[in-house]
Order: structure tokens, then sequence, then C-alpha cells
């Protein structure tokens, strides 16, 4: 009875240490960071970034001279927004072949973000968790791509990109060091 005591408590000790291994490790997952560069004639600025949080991905944005109400925000295949248009950034990221839709619906492009919204003053921010999204290079990842406002709102289900109109915003997705990485 007393030997079993301790190895109950030895076992309890080490599923805690692991349990906050890998609380730790999610907390530090990778990271990546778009600047805003203003396009087709906008000021807009700002950057968004994209943070893994367990199997999902957080997106958070703060972003100022837009005109106040919503834009259409999304992830873009090609991470080029040296055309004055962004139209370099080119179609919405779709490793999976969906259809244009609400990020919440089973038909999506993984790129399908939600709306900004922004205030009477320009500014918008965003906080957002997304599982079709993944922090990695190749065919699946959107590191090294590109993240684009448009100038209307996403209707989520005109094809094939929301009739959201011009492009007023692009930046590249690069990777950042991990906040808080000590290895
Ligand atoms: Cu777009
Ligand atoms: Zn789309």
């Amino acid at each position: 009875m007393k030997t079993r005591n301790v190895i109950g408590i030895a076992s309890l000790a080490s599923a805690a240490t692991l349990l906050a291994a890998c609380a730790g490790m999610s907390a530090a997952g990778p990271k990546a960071t778009a600047t805003l560069e203003p396009r087709s004639g906008s000021s807009v600025s700002g950057t968004v970034s994209f943070q893994a949080v367990g199997q999902k991905v957080r997106v958070e944005a703060s972003v100022a001279g837009l005109t106040p109400g919503e834009h259409g925000f999304h992830v873009h295949e090609v991470g080029d927004c040296s055309a004055a248009d962004a139209t370099s950034a080119k179609g919405h990221f779709n490793p999976a072949a969906k259809q244009h839709g609400h990020h919440g619906s089973a038909e999506h492009h993984a790129g399908d973000m939600p709306n900004l919204k922004a205030d009477s003053s320009g500014k918008a921010t965003i906080s957002a968790e997304l599982d079709t999204l993944s922090l990695t290079e190749g065919p699946s990842g959107i590191l090294n791509r590109s993240v684009v406002i448009h100038a209307d709102p996403d209707d989520y289900k005109s094809q094939p990109a929301g009739n959201s109109g011009k492009r007023v915003a692009c930046g590249v997705i690069r990777a950042a060091a991990a906040a808080g990485s000590s290895y």
C-alpha cells in the first residue's frame, strides 16, 4: 500500500511536468508578421500577425487609414505586393481547391478571414482564431504569401473573391522569432 502511494504520486508529478511542457510549447508557437503597405491610391497602414495556438492560428491586426465600415481581409496566394493595385498577390490562398466562402463554413478558401471593421476614424483591429491556416512554408503554408485588405466588404459568397473590390493594402507574411522563446 505504501509503495503504491509513492508510485502514484511520482506518476502524477511527471504528468504535471508533461502538461506544463506542452503549455509552454503552444505559448511559444511559430509566429509570422506582415507590414501593410498602401495600394490602389489608399493611405492604409498597419500590421498583421499570425501565431500558432494549439491546432489553430490566431490572427491579429491593427490597421489605420481605412474608410469607415467593413473591408474584405484575406491571405492571398503570392507574396508579391509590388503592383500598384496589388494584383501581383494573385487570388485567395486556396490549397484545398474550395469555393470562396465564410471562414466558419465548410466551403471556403483557407485564406478567407473575417471582414475588418473600421470605426469612424478609419481604424480597425481584429483578433480571430482560424483553423485552416498553417505557419509553414510550402504548398499548404502561409509563410511568404501575402495578406490583402479590400476597399469593400467581403459578402462571403460571390465567386471567386466575395466581391470586395479594390486592394487597398498588401503585406508579405514573414516568419518572426517566437516571443519569449528561450531555445
Ligand atoms: Cu483579398
Ligand atoms: Zn476566398
